[in-house]
């Protein structure tokens, strides 16, 4: 099953949508007139960038035009998708492909004298987001758009988004990322859409009619918020929806009265400080930044948009008590938990509300997913912060909590010690160090319906984290797996196997991926397996290329393609993987003439510029890679390759390239994975604990068709109770033992022998992670994974059967399930 039989096309779309003539020619012109108006360009001076911006430009016309068909009517009830990452990509194949002008544009561009593709390469990836959090809110951008689900997403532009990665010989380096260096052209700036955003200062009290107490809040420091959209549209171009992102700007752009006075500089100052909200993405992934300015940007973004939408509700319905059945907002993990007390205290303060019909308001609108359980991402804020940053906000959290506290204090188990420990475990201020806001507590218990993103880990939410607050109500934490949207991931990234699938199950794969299934009768097939087979061996040229030109590495595109791309942490054990290509390439130095399965070992992502030992597991990898790639005993049957720079668009090549994908998080700490989904989809064989998404991945595609290894959750937690684990499974692994060896010997840092002490002493003393627990078992599935490569057919025929098996994941799924479970929106 190797050589190509059929052709693969460059695009799906071409059988599906042609390029009509008068089409390309309206958009050739419309091109040629944005280059020349909006942009001032001669054609014989436009560089790709030019031509990307003008080709932008054109299509968002078009996607305006779709928006105002589809939009007059004010839907019954609106979704909104409070986030502070969104981690996008780029836009050009959404636009295209969901507008179904993909060879339009192609054959408008060509008339030019322009490539496609190069003018697609020119587009910077808005990289609004460090990982899986934020590419699911993009995910479900999309998909909300394409299943006609009336909605906005709410979000910060930030100037710089995640940083640019470089390697030094083999550190990370981090450079700014500049994606509004040259403007964005999908975007719409809405200076008419503007709030202001108060800081610190003092609360007041007046009394009101009927002798109630009002409160008034005189913030010291007031910042503009500025709306950006950036449209979304969906498959077909059939609903487009809104991203809005805000910008923030200084409520003057200099103090004058500073200025004059001769005080230059501290009169752009306030500016200066107002304006910082906005320019950063914070670039840790799983872990909670306890800095000022990173409140700053959560309350910013999140008063920003319930002011937008609370005013949109009452310009509509002319009063806010109906909003919760016109609007259901989503909390993309806590990060805009704030919104909280942020509506009651527009509810209370600026509409005059009762308590009660401010918080039954609240509960019944706000919605809340978690994204993780790890310690060190569960945000509280120091009630000290809170008090001088957000003062009005401090006080409604108290009087929230206070009611919660009393309200379950009634409820008995007073007096005891046990209760004080209980109402400790439930209250939204942790006491135990320093006093800090729970925002997970303050989210959970404001809002209607809390999720998780997988089977185990909403079972894990209801029995660790959140168990107390769990009980008093049962049935509010719901399980919403994740899920991926199928045009980016692939349709547009993967056309061949997309053409394949048209070809095979008909156009209305297209609609609906259910018809996958039709796959499966053929996994066997000699013909369609050679044309699957032909499909992945192009992807792998055309990957195989990027990795010699980015990293001077030749691999054999015949190899084995084992990937593991994704943030750089602990739980994810990259190291795991690196121990083990260690160790297997002692092996073939032991016996240099077994017919080993070539692999490429590929690896990319980035680790947060204050993590320490991620930075170390990179480097590591790089100089394992050296070592390996330089032996030539070793020749072809194993080379291993970092890709800098991972990313949205990097994704795109790498997926559909991969023979098998890594997803071996210790179990019990990847929430859900969403790459897992990717990989499978495309037919990528996953190696993988029973962590996650990752269970119900196996439950779809069939545990043949799938490599499980490790400990389960349960076992994880027992396995860290008990005594000096790590170094008792080092001790019973020879393998292991020698593989750890050679790394703390110095064998790969012979300039500095101790350089990687800090991994090898952690996982001997400590191994939080149980790398040494899964070795053994991780070892025996990857030979497993050897054999099955050698039966093509077999290997085939289980690639094929995951294709065919993932419908279940699209994100369309996803959004449906969060419309009539949590929201109670209808589809437009
Ligand atoms: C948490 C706090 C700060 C920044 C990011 C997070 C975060 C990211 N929490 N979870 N994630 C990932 O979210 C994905 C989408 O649900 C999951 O698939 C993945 O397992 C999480 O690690």
């Amino acid at each position: 099953a190797r050589a190509p039989e059929a052709p693969v096309a460059a695009s799906w779309t071409a059988p599906v949508l042609s390029a009509s003539g008068d089409a390309v020619v309206d958009l050739r012109e419309s091109i040629r007139a944005k280059l020349a108006f909006a942009l001032g360009r001669t054609p014989e001076s436009a560089r790709p960038r030019d031509w990307f911006a003008a080709t932008a430009l054109a299509l968002r016309e078009r996607i305006v035009a779709a928006c105002m068909a589809s939009e007059r009517s004010v839907p019954n009830k609106r979704v909104y998708y409070l986030s502070l990452e969104f981690l996008i990509g780029r836009l050009m194949s959404d636009a295209m492909n969901n507008l179904g002008l993909t060879e339009t544009t192609r054959a408008a561009l060509r008339e030019l004298g322009v490539d496609l593709d190069a003018v697609q390469e020119a587009e910077p990836d808005a990289a609004l987001g460090n990982g899986g959090l934020g590419r699911l809110a993009a995910c479900f951008m999309e998909s909300m758009a394409s299943i006609g689900i009336p909605a906005m997403g709410y979000g910060i532009r930030y100037d710089h988004g995640l940083f640019r990665q470089s390697f030094e010989d083999g550190w990370q380096r981090e450079a700014p990322e500049t994606w509004l260096a040259e403007g964005n052209p999908w975007e719409f700036a809405r200076p008419e859409a503007t709030y202001a955003i108060g800081f610190g200062g003092a609360v007041t009290m007046s009394s009101a009619e009927a002798g109630v107490i009002r409160r008034h809040w005189q913030p010291a420091e007031t910042v503009r918020a500025v709306a950006h959209d950036v449209p979304v549209v969906g498959w077909r171009g059939r609903h487009v929806n809104a991203l809005r992102l805000w910008k923030a700007e200084a409520g003057e752009p200099v103090d004058l009265a500073r200025f004059n006075g001769g005080d230059h500089v501290g009169a752009v100052a306030a500016r200066m400080r107002a304006e910082a909200i906005s320019r950063v993405l914070y670039p840790s992934d799983s872990s909670a930044e306890g800095q000022e300015l990173r409140l700053r940007q959560e309350y910013f973004f999140t008063a920003a948009s319930i002011q937008d939408l609370v005013a949109r509700h009452v310009a509509e319905r002319g009063d806010v008590r109906s909003l919760p059945d016109h609007a259901a907002i989503q909390l993309n993990d806590t990060h805009p938990a704030i919104a909280v007390p942020e509506l009651m205290r527009l509810l209370l303060d600026v509409y005059g509300l009762a308590w009660e019909d401010a918080w039954h308001v609240t509960t019944h609108t706000l919605h809340y997913t978690n994204h993780t359980l790890l310690p060190e991402a569960l945000e509280t804020w120091p009630v000290e912060l809170m008090e001088r940053l957000l003062p009005r906000h401090m006080q409604i959290i108290y009087l929230i909590n206070w009611m919660h506290l009393e309200e379950q204090a009634k409820h008995g188990r007073q007096g005891s010690a046990d209760a004080a420990a209980y109402l400790a475990a439930i209250s939204l201020i942790d006491e135990s160090h320093g006093r800090r806001v729970r925002m997970g507590h303050l989210a959970f218990h404001g809002a209607r319906r809390v999720n998780g993103v997988s089977a185990l880990h909403t079972d894990l939410m209801r029995s660790t984290v959140f168990s107390d607050l769990h009980a008093l109500d049962p049935d509010k934490i719901v399980n919403k797996t994740n899920g991926i949207t199928f045009r980016r991931w692939f349709h547009n990234a993967n056309p061949g196997l997309t053409r394949l699938a048209v070809e095979t199950v008909g156009a209305g794969v297209l609609d609906n991926p259910e018809l996958l299934r039709g796959l499966e009768a053929q996994a066997e097939d000699p013909a369609f397996v050679a044309r699957y087979a032909a499909v992945r061996r192009e992807r792998k040229e055309a990957l195989a290329a990027i990795i010699a030109e980015r990293t001077g590495i030749d691999v054999d595109p015949a190899a084995l393609f084992d990937v593991q791309v994704k943030r750089i942490h602990e739980y994810k054990r990259q190291l795991l993987n690196i121990i083990e290509t260690v160790a297997l390439y002692q092996a073939i130095k032991a016996e240099p003439h077994r017919d080993w399965t070539p692999r490429v070992k590929i690896f990319a992502g980035k680790a947060a510029p204050s993590y320490v030992q991620a930075k170390l597991i990179i480097k590591l990898a790089c100089d394992v890679a050296r070592a390996v790639n330089d032996d030539p005993e070793v020749a072809d049957r194993l080379k291993v390759v970092f890709l800098p720079n991972y990313s949205v668009s990097l994704a795109e090549s790498i997926i559909p390239a991969a023979d098998l994908s890594e997803q071996i998080s210790t179990a019990g700490m990847e929430a859900s994975g969403t790459g897992n989904m990717k990989f499978a989809l495309n037919g990528a064989l996953t190696v993988g604990t029973l962590d996650g998404a990752n269970i119900e991945i196996r439950d779809h595609v069939g545990a043949e068709n799938i490599f499980i290894f490790g400990l389960e959750a349960d076992g994880v937690r027992a396995r860290q109770a008990e005594p000096d684990y790590a170094a008792r499974a080092i001790e019973a692994s020879p393998r292991l033992a020698a593989a750890l060896d050679m790394i703390a010997a110095g064998r790969f840092s012979p300039d500095e022998p101790g350089r990687f002490r800090p991994l090898t002493d952690d996982l001997r003393r400590r191994d939080q992670y149980l790398l040494t627990a899964d070795f053994d078992d991780y070892w025996r599935v990857q030979r497993a994974i050897d054999a099955a490569w050698r039966d093509p057919r077999g290997w085939w025929a289980k690639a094929i059967r995951n294709t065919a098996r993932m419908a279940w994941f699209s994100s369309d799924r996803a959004m449906r399930e969060y419309a009539g479970e949590i929201w109670r929106v209808r589809l437009g």
